[in-house]
């Protein structure tokens, strides 16, 4: 895959990229990640990327030449992108079945937005999708550019290694993660659940599923409805419903 940035903050990115799963990910051929400063776009002496917006306000607004110079001079460097994406609050809000969609892809533009936002003609005539990582405000795209990246490449076959595999994990099926644990069996007065040391596999898999369940009806309801659920997790559900309806909090948690 092909990931190309357009900042106004390169230098942002550079610990993030090169470290850990992501560095690997680049330095294995399976992810090339291009950075551009808009800024390279703008004209004159002081490379004006801003202005002041219309109708009065506070701050200032992305202009629209250098940003869509930017986006087509960078779109036209390899084939054309399947998306040119903005990262801002007004985006769809950004999924793991939206980052598996992204991850099928083979050329992904990320365009990322800074002062108070960004010229509404550039979104229309340029921007594929709007993607938003949530509804709260940063200073910038660029965090959010990083958050999709990180998500989108560790789904890209070959990108994990099969202990890291990201198969078997939160929200893969729609359920929070189950607890983990590893040794000292007992640390700080806390034992690690009997049933994680008993060797029994079929026991410890359906611990985990109800833990997965608990955890999900507890912390996350809303995922209940979207999860793949079979009739023994309804069941057991059905047994949490009931049990905390009389009062049997400590039973579970
Ligand atoms: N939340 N999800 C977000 C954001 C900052 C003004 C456009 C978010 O994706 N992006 O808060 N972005 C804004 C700042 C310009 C980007």
């Amino acid at each position: 895959m092909r990931i190309d940035i357009l900042t106004l903050f390169p230098g942002m990115f550079s610990g993030v990229f090169s470290e850990s799963i992501l560095g690997r990910a680049q330095e294995s051929g399976l992810v090339k990640i291009w950075l551009h400063n808009i800024r390279d776009w703008a004209e004159g002496k002081h490379k004006v990327v801003d202005d002041t917006p219309y109708g009065g306000g506070p701050g200032m607004v992305m202009k629209p030449e250098p940003l869509a110079q930017a986006i087509r001079a960078v779109s036209a460097m390899a084939e054309p992108p399947d998306e040119v994406i903005l990262l801002s609050p007004q985006g769809e809000v950004f999924s793991q079945k939206a980052a598996a969609d992204l991850a099928c892809k083979k050329r992904l533009v990320f365009v990322c937005g800074h002062y108070e936002g960004v010229d509404e003609r550039v979104i229309t005539r340029l921007i594929t999708k709007e993607l938003s990582i949530g509804d709260y405000v940063l200073t910038g795209g660029e965090i959010p550019a990083m958050v999709v990246v990180d998500a989108v490449i560790r789904l890209i076959p070959g990108v994990l290694g099969s202990s890291e595999s990201a198969l078997d994990e939160s929200f893969q099926q729609g359920l929070l993660e189950y607890p983990q644990y590893t040794r000292p069996a007992v640390w700080e007065g806390l034992a690690v659940p009997e049933v994680l040391l008993s060797g029994h596999h079929a026991e410890i898999e359906r611990w985990r599923r109800e833990q997965s369940l608990l955890r999900t009806y507890l912390r996350r309801p809303d995922l209940l409805d979207q999860a793949e659920l079979t009739t023994d997790d309804r069941k057991f559900l059905e047994q949490i419903k009931v049990s905390l309806a009389k009062g049997g909090e400590s039973e579970w948690i």
